[in-house]
């Protein structure tokens, strides 16, 4: 099993690199490491499990964290409907998004961050996610809100960037406006938790 001690940290040249796409369909070697990322977020989303073996609770994790640079994700969380979202992806790529940006209020960390660091990450509000998964089976998918941000995140990690990149250094607060278009939009976005 998975714990914080297979997760590097910033510094690790790991983090830095472009990720390998894997195999598809997916190798078992791979499946298996993608299953484990799973694991972990369902382990550190309980209590017991994460207070028996210190982990640090999290919604999604990549590949490269555990020092695997190969382009695999796992995100578990719930939606704006409270429903349980479990994705476990080879070579996720995001195929369109939104113009608009959004961002969360209480902002981002990072399993392999272990300091705070305040301030906006702009994020895409919707995206459209293409990947694969363990199956080997094609998924296309719509994602927004928290989920999406979160999506974002994990796919930065393939690409060798960490949240904090995206903080702008001379305004960390600044709040990206949305594009001209969709500033009289009238349909509102669920509050990010
Ligand atoms: C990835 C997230 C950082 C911002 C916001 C938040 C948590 C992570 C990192 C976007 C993606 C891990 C991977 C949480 C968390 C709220 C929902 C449901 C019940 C506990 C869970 C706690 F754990 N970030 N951790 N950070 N990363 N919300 N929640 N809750 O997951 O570094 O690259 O279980
Ligand atoms: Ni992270």
């Amino acid at each position: 099993m998975l714990t914080m001690e297979d997760i590097i940290r910033e510094g690790h040249a790991t983090l830095r690199q472009v990720a390998e796409p894997t195999d598809i369909p997916p190798n078992e070697e791979d499946k298996k490491t993608l299953q484990s990322m799973m694991d972990f977020l369902l382990h550190s989303q309980d209590p017991e499990i994460a207070e028996e073996y210190n982990l640090r609770p999290g919604v999604g994790i990549a590949a490269p964290q555990i020092n695997i640079p190969k382009r695999m994700i796992a995100v578990r969380t719930t939606n704006h409907k409270d429903e349980l979202e479990e994705y476990g992806l080879f070579n996720p790529k995001i195929i369109s998004h939104s113009a608009e940006t959004t961002f969360l209020e209480s902002g981002e960390g990072c399993l392999s961050v272990d300091r705070e660091i305040t301030g906006t990450v702009p994020r895409y509000s919707r995206i459209k996610v293409e990947g694969y998964d363990l199956n080997g089976e094609k998924v296309v998918k719509r994602f927004r809100g928290f989920l999406a941000i979160v999506f974002q995140h994990e796919i930065d990690h393939l690409n060798g960037i960490m949240f904090y990149d995206r903080i702008d250094e001379d305004d960390p607060y600044k709040e990206t406006l949305p594009p001209k278009e969709v500033i009289n939009r009238t349909e509102h976005e669920e509050p990010l938790s």
